[in-house]
This record gives C-alpha cells, sequence and structure tokens, in this order.
C-alpha cells in the first residue's frame, strides 16, 4: 500500500479522534501515519494521552510530544487505532506481522472502541493467507509447537510452523521477551475454534487472531474510503 493510501486511512480515523480521550496508539506502518498526524494535532493544542502498544510507538509518540502513559494508571481507553495484516468478515483480524500482537491486544481489549486502519488489499474473505503469528514462551519451545500441529490437525490445518528470526540471525524477540511463530495455514475459515484451541496451550502466550475487538475498519482504496463494521 502506497504512504498516501496509508495515510488517508489514517486521517480519516482521526476524525473519530476527540479532544480529552485515552488513545491506544497501534504498531505498523499505518498506525505510524495516524502517530504522526496525531502529533501534528497534538502540537497544534489537541490535548489527548496515548498508551502505545509497542516501545517502537512509544518512541515515534514520544518524540512528536504525544503525552504517554500505561494501563497501570489509565486502566480503561476510550479508543485504539491499529492496522492489520488480514481483515475477514465479521472484522476477523489478524494481527503481529509487526511483532506486537500481545500488547496490541491488551490494549485493544482494555479499549470501549477500536478502529482498523488499512488500505483495501487487507480485506479478505477467508483470513490465513498471511501467516498467523502464535507468540510463544521460549522454554518448551519444540513440546508447544508439537501441541499447536497437533490441534491445528484436529481442525484440518496444517502448514510449516516458522520460528521468525531477528535481523540478528537469533530468533526475533518480542517487547515481552517472547518468540513468534509464523504459521502457513493458508485459509482459517473457523478462527474462532483456532483461537479457542490455542488459548488452552500452557505455552502459547497470544495468537495474532482479534476476535470480536474491532468495531470499525477504515479501508483506503485507490479513490474511495469505505468503513466496515462486524
Ligand atoms: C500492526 O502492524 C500489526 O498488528 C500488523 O501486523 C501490522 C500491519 O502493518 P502495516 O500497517 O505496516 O501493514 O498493526
Amino acid at each position: 500500500m502506497s504512504v498516501e493510501m496509508k495515510r488517508r486511512s489514517a486521517e480519516a480515523a482521526l476524525a473519530h479522534v476527540e479532544p480529552g480521550m485515552k488513545l491506544g496508539l497501534g504498531t505498523g506502518s499505518t498506525a505510524d501515519e495516524f502517530v504522526k498526524l496525531l502529533g501534528a494535532r497534538v502540537a497544534a493544542g489537541l490535548d489527548v494521552v496515548g498508551v502505545p502498544t509497542s516501545e517502537r510507538t512509544a518512541a515515534l509518540a514520544g518524540s512528536l510530544g504525544i503525552r504517554l502513559e500505561t494501563l497501570d494508571t489509565l486502566p480503561e481507553l476510550d479508543l485504539t487505532i491499529d492496522g492489520a495484516d488480514e481483515i475477514g468478515p465479521g472484522l476477523v483480524l489478524v494481527k503481529g506481522g509487526g511483532g506486537a500482537l500481545l500488547r496490541e491486544k491488551i490494549v485493544a481489549a482494555a479499549s470501549a472502541r477500536m478502529i482498523v486502519i488499512a488500505d483495501k488489499s487487507k480485506v479478505v474473505e477467508t483470513v490465513g493467507a498471511f501467516p498467523l503469528p502464535i507468540e510463544v514462551v521460549p522454554f518448551g519451545l519444540g513440546s508447544t509447537r508439537l501441541k499447536i500441529e497437533r490441534i491445528a490437525a484436529d481442525l484440518g490445518l496444517a502448514g510449516p510452523l516458522a520460528l521468525r528470526q531477528g535481523r540478528d540471525g537469533a530468533p526475533y524477540l518480542t517487547d515481552g521477551g517472547h518468540y513468534i511463530l509464523d504459521a502457513s495455514f493458508r485459509r482459517i475459515p473457523d478462527p474462532k475454534a483456532l483461537a479457542e484451541a490455542l488459548a488452552t496451550i500452557p505455552g502459547v502466550v497470544e495468537h495474532g487472531l482479534f476476535i470480536g475487538l474491532a468495531t470499525a475498519a477504515v479501508v483506503a482504496g485507490l479513490d474511495q474510503i469505505e468503513t466496515l463494521h462486524p
């Protein structure tokens, strides 16, 4: 997606921000566009406070003068704006390509509303073409991987689980110090069943299926912006 389309989607979401709001700030290149636009509004006098979903977003938002808090001081937020890797029917999302899924989900769950910003290419009929990020504890990786393969097989899903690598060739570490397995199931016809099954595995910290969290998605096409609802 062009930066221009990301910006237009972010601009449309910015229209939902009101003075005094407590905002969840997403992660990723589209969320970055939102944070930059928000920073400009804050510089012009808008009074809001943000809770970032990653160290990366915290650094960007802080550099733009956006006042930041945590969920310890602000346990309930008004609105979270975040990107997505896939947007399926009912606004079931796949997220976590940027590695921030755990904090993104905690922040989204703490928010009264979540608006997803994306371009039209992220909208899919069935989620799963984008490999599903599954955040796992490093301890017991082999056992956790086997359990994921087995519960997936029970649901008729199969595909490689790739341990995400960092730039240095070592396993990628999330902000929480966990690994990510990227599961290439290609199609996930029943995301709810998979989400429930993954939640039963002790070594799985979280997964990138966001179900029942997004309240709207602002999707930028080439020449129009569409708002989707669950
Ligand atoms: C975050 O950023 C993630 O959950 C998702 O993986 C990613 C989308 O990135 P981009 O906006 O750069 O496509 O929202």
